[in-house]
């Protein structure tokens, strides 16, 4: 039902507001300085649309609209704690700016490509996406959603242990979390958001007690790195993909914490037995073979955290080998 991409929706999110690690923000520039989007051109064949430089809505100040409230609160001045919520207003905000951004790329009918940023930002491209999908002509069913993870970020605020937004998206985004607060996701409405039932996990291996709950109470499909270990890659992107269907238009956001500290060391939370580059990257390619990709993520890149020598430099790498193979890259 669509045609092979050949322009791309390019959206450059500094921010890392959706966590408490300083850093996440300057992924899409290392990124960028990298030569991703100029291989992305001269490589792959893509017309770029969007703005090319990276954007920094860590800048972004929310309006202080309670000013006592505000005042009695540690964390922050200007953006107190809202259940638990750390930057409520901040991330709000951002994700809304980012959805409208992402909503035009995907309306005009580009591949959708954001850059993070933490994974808080995912609240912006995929309800943009399923907005602009809900009204294009050309897409029959409602978008579907591949998260690549070793986290499964579905808590509510009431289930986060943490109050890091970057934990949540996928319950905004499903319904699972909702808020009527003014200036907190009240902006979210029924067309941004998508079906628990059109959401698909892969690599999963740090979910939280309640995540685990909502998981099951919710019959989401998972596929661990259990799962992976004991069918293998391919068998497990056939059985993902069969569960999402044909003619069914596809987002991916991945997580590059999805992929083994090994591999990719600069992100805020590296949790060991992650995917291999060659595992990661086989996801990306099986989603573009399919030809319903609409989307695609890259966040959690945050070149300030290394382990060891040349961290930065290898997960920067990682990152680029993931985005050129998820935007349809092929050895022949
Ligand atoms: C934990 C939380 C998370 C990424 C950490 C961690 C979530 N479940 N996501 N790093 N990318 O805080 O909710
Ligand atoms: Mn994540
Ligand atoms: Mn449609
Ligand atoms: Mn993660």
């Amino acid at each position: 039902f669509l045609s092979k991409p050949t322009e791309l929706g390019v959206t450059l999110v500094g921010f890392s507001g959706g966590q408490s690690r300083p850093g996440t923000d300057a992924g899409p520039e290392v990124l960028t300085q990298a030569g991703l989007l100029t291989q992305l051109e001269s490589d792959l064949g893509y017309t770029l649309h969007g703005d090319t430089h990276v954007r920094n809505f860590n800048a972004y100040q929310p309006t202080v609209t309670d000013r006592d409230n505000a005042l009695s609160n540690s964390s922050t001045i200007d953006d107190p704690d809202v259940r638990g919520m750390k930057n409520p207003r901040s991330v709000s905000a951002v994700t809304e700016q980012i959805s409208e951004l992402v909503y035009a790329q995907a309306r005009a009918g580009r591949l959708a490509l954001t850059l993070g940023g933490d994974h808080s930002i995912a609240i912006g491209t995929v309800s943009g996406i399923a907005r602009a999908i809900r009204e294009r002509a050309d897409t029959p069913n409602d978008l579907a959603l591949i998260w690549v993870d070793a986290h499964a970020d579905i808590n509510t605020p009431e289930t986060s242990d943490s109050g890091n937004i970057h934990g949540m998206p996928v319950s905004f985004l499903t319904g699972l979390a909702t808020s009527s607060t003014s200036g907190i996701f009240d902006w979210l409405q029924p067309h941004h958001k998508i079906s628990t039932t059109k959401l698909v996990y892969i690599a999963l291996r740090d979910v939280d007690a309640g995540e685990k709950r909502i998981l099951r109470e919710n019959n989401i499909r998972a596929y661990s790195m259990h799962d992976i270990d004991r069918h293998g890659i391919g068998a497990v992107m056939d059985a993902a993909l069969a569960y999402i269907g044909t003619n069914t238009p596809i987002h991916l956001s991945f997580d590059v914490d999805a992929l083994d500290p090994m591999w990719a060391p600069s992100t805020g939370t590296p949790v060991r037995g992650g995917l291999t580059l060659r595992e990661g990257d086989f996801i990306c390619e099986a989603v573009a073979e399919t030809g319903q990709c609409v989307g695609f993520d890259l966040v959690e890149v945050n070149p300030s955290l290394s382990q060891s020598e040349g961290g930065v430099g290898d997960t920067v790498r990682a990152g680029v080998s993931l985005v050129r193979c998820g935007l349809g890259d092929t050895l022949l």
